[in-house]
């Protein structure tokens, strides 16, 4: 994909160890075990229908590159993030025909694949005692690594950049991104990397862990389109890897206002508006961020929110907002594990079940957006504009797609605001849909909308006449 193509797609994030396994392996899944559960590319090449179902076009799977074996302190590397030697797979998952077969299968469907690595460091399972060796593939030598600190200082760049992250248990040794060898071995690899699967984009783990300057070499050796973790919620500090490094990142900043938006009824929106604005003055391009409400490295939104409408327009968000909207496993299947590993369910036991609520939800939000792209060649690329509605609700003007969001909760009696014409675009007397509810409305003499939000849920419209698959079931 490139940043045009890549602005229409919808990702579905899995962790491959947990979305699918053989119907061979029974054994039973316990995320606090953090150990592996069986999950392999065949079994989710099964499983393509269940996401495209939902609308996402692009899989994000796992590192796939060989990791630490055994256990440590922390578990197994079922996770993928604990590499050993990136020239190897990781067998756990299958063999490297299996991953080209997972490609293919997508491929043939009109899906696309995306490939998480990790280029920061290698594990070490003790960092007293961590001696480089051929094990670590081409990083066998101590010139190949930053010496050993831990990072103490994240308010001190060069602490964040050289020291390395991890813990007495599983230390992550972090690779000299500033010598040469390194950074020719790192461009070569993922360019072979992106040939040998016809890989389609590629996310980047622990961005702001190596120095910028490493990133555009890298980034157009992919060839690629990138999405990279700058976990960090300042959007000054964020929008650096966008303009310096040519990293997109992922949307930090907006996902701790979103969570704060949303995670209790009156809960104040205010904050989420400003960022949105900020962002659009921050960022060189905030079409191509990231946006996402959970992740593997989370706790997941409905950990700590029950009420189902909160759920719905926390989740719209990311699908009717500038940028990439990301969704992680489990959500459409009503996952509520809370922090690193308990967010890490496995998918088998909901039965990749399609008739689910939240698993249409998701249909609808991206069929929204699809419908929407494919009537405006500038939807991906024209800014929105967020504005504040009422105490409890939000507008989301992405033209063709007005959204209003709100978080008065399901128990919530009804509520009336007004999109003006003047944010929709919408003419007078514009029959619109709902495309979460499939209810239609018409806009007044003025071209303005009446809305009533009914049990706090949230409003994705667009025009009836641009409306494609929308509510096409109901
Ligand atoms: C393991 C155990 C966990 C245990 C942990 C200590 O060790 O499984 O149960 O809690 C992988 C695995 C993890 C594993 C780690 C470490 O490796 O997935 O299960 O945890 O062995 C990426 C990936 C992540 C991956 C790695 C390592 C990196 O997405 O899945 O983890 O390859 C930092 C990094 C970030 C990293 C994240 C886990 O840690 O920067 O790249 N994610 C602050 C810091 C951040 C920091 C974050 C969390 O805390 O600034 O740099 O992320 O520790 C906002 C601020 C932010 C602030 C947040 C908390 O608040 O703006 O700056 O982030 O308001
Ligand atoms: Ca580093």
């Amino acid at each position: 994909l490139d940043d045009t193509s890549a602005r229409s797609a919808s990702v579905y994030q899995v962790i491959t160890d947990r979305f699918a396994r053989p119907s061979s392996v029974s054994s039973t899944c316990t995320t606090s075990d953090r150990k592996y559960c069986g999950g392999t590319y065949s079994a989710l090449i099964e499983k393509l229908d269940y996401i495209q179902g939902m609308g996402f076009d692009t899989i994000w799977i796992s590192p796939i590159v060989e990791n630490i074996g055994g256990t440590t302190g922390e578990g197994e590397a079922y996770h993928g993030y604990w590499t050993l030697d990136a020239d190897k797979t990781n067998d756990n998952f299958g063999t490297a025909d299996d991953l080209k077969s997972l490609s293919t299968a997508l491929h043939n469907k009109g899906m696309y694949l995306m490939v998480d690595v990790v280029v920061n460091h290698v594990a070490a399972t003790s960092s007293s005692t961590f001696t480089p060796s051929s094990s670590y593939g081409q990083f066998s030598s101590s010139d190949d690594y930053h010496p050993f600190c831990w990072i103490t200082d994240y308010s001190n760049q060069t602490n964040v950049e050289q020291c390395w992250l991890g813990d007495d248990s599983v230390a992550l040794a972090d690779l000299n991104t500033d010598s040469d060898t390194v950074k020719n071995y790192w461009n070569n690899w993922v360019k072979e990397l992106v040939s040998n699967y016809t890989l389609d984009s590629v996310r980047i783990d622990t961005v702001k862990h190596v120095q910028k300057d490493f990133w555009p070499n890298f980034v157009s050796s992919a060839g690629v389109f990138i999405q990279g973790e700058v976990l960090n919620g300042d959007p000054t500090y964020v929008s650096a890897y966008q303009s310096d490094a040519k990293v997109n990142p992922f949307n930090y900043p907006a996902y701790y206002p979103l969570t704060r938006g949303f995670n209790q009824t009156g809960g104040d929106l205010t904050e989420l508006v400003t960022m949105t604005q900020t962002i659009k003055n921050n960022f060189s391009d905030p079409t191509l961020l990231g946006n996402f409400l959970n992740n593997h490295d989370n706790p997941r939104f409905e950990s700590t929110v029950t009420d189902t409408s909160l759920i719905k327009n926390a989740h719209a968000y990311p699908f009717v907002t500038d940028g990439i909207p990301y969704g992680y496993y489990g959500s459409e299947a009503g996952f509520t594990g809370g922090a690193d590993p308990d967010n890490r369910e496995p998918l088998w036991t909901a039965n990749y079940d399609t008739s689910s609520d939240m698993y249409k939800f998701f249909a609808s939000l991206n069929a929204a957006r699809k419908a929407a792209g494919n009537a405006s060649d500038s939807f991906y690329t024209n800014q929105m504009t967020v504005s504040s509605l009422s105490s409890s609700s939000i507008l989301v003007a992405k033209s063709p797609l007005i959204s209003v969001l709100s978080n008065s909760g399901s128990s919530a009696s009804d509520a009336s605001v007004t999109v003006q014409s003047s944010a929709s675009g919408w003419s007078s007397n514009t029959e619109v849909i709902d495309a979460i509810s499939c209810e239609t409305l018409t806009t007044d003499g003025s071209g303005n909308l009446a809305v009533t939000v009914k049990t706090g849920l949230p409003r994705v419209f667009i025009a009836s006449s641009q409306k494609g698959s929308v509510c096409s079931s109901s």
